[in-house]
């Protein structure tokens, strides 16, 4: 039976999805990259330097890898400035609920961001203590779609994979999800999503009992 609800952060708990889109697009247009919806997408639960990846692969410059690191830097400063004012008043619609949810229904709650902004992202948005198990975003070796940082959520958790359930809104993280053997819930009616075992509008659909009847484990 499921045990335990992964949450990721960005486009998921919080609007921030559209902060790192727009600050790639800043970075892109300074360095001459074209930037369009279907690389945003491809961008989305990549992890800060694989996400630069993606986008130098559309430059015609060869980058050292001390100037990619700047670059990385740059694009990170960007995202700090559009979040800087956020609170819990940009939580998604629904969020705080399905965790509430989640937690009443006696499941342990993780946190699976790539994001090395989470922890400081969870503490704005007054959610930190809603969380059993943080993972820590700079330990992670493998990018989504890799399964390990879920795979990490749910050793934290001290549950088992198959016992988990998470909550993605990219590709890149669905893929994740499935990787690991967890049940994968997609956010946002986004064909890149079409893989996922559910598919909700939004967070706000989410709805622990339907999960907790289903045929689990
Ligand atoms: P940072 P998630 C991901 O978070 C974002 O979706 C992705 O756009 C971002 O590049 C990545 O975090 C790294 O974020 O630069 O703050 O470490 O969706 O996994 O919560
Ligand atoms: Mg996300």
């Amino acid at each position: 039976p499921l045990q335990a609800v992964i949450f990721d952060l960005d486009g998921v708990i919080a609007d921030t999805a559209v902060a790192h889109d727009a600050a790639w697009r800043q970075l892109a247009a300074e360095i001459g990259v074209p930037f369009d919806d279907s690389l945003g997408e491809r961008l989305k639960g990549v992890d800060r330097m694989g996400s630069l990846a993606l986008l130098l692969e559309r430059s015609q410059h060869a980058y050292s890898d001390a100037e990619k690191t700047a670059l990385a830097e740059r694009k990170n400063t960007y995202y700090k400035a559009r979040i800087a004012d956020m609170g819990p008043q940009d939580l998604l619609p629904g969020a705080r609920a399905a965790i509430e949810s989640a937690r009443r229904a006696g499941l342990k709650i993780g946190l699976a961001s790539a994001s090395r902004n989470a922890p400081m992202l969870l503490q704005r948005l007054g959610i930190t203590e809603l969380f059993d198990y943080v993972v820590d975003a700079s330990r992670i070796v493998h990018s989504k779609p890799d399964p390990e940082i879920f795979l990490a959520a749910a050793s934290g958790l001290g549950i088992a994979p198959s016992a988990c359930l998470g909550v993605e809104d990219a590709a890149a993280g669905i893929a994740s999800l499935r990787a690991a053997g967890m049940t994968a819930v997609g956010v946002g009616l986004h064909e890149a999503l079409a893989d996922a075992d559910v598919l909700l509008p939004s967070v706000a659909a989410f709805d622990i009992s339907i999960f907790k009847t289903d045929s689990n484990g």
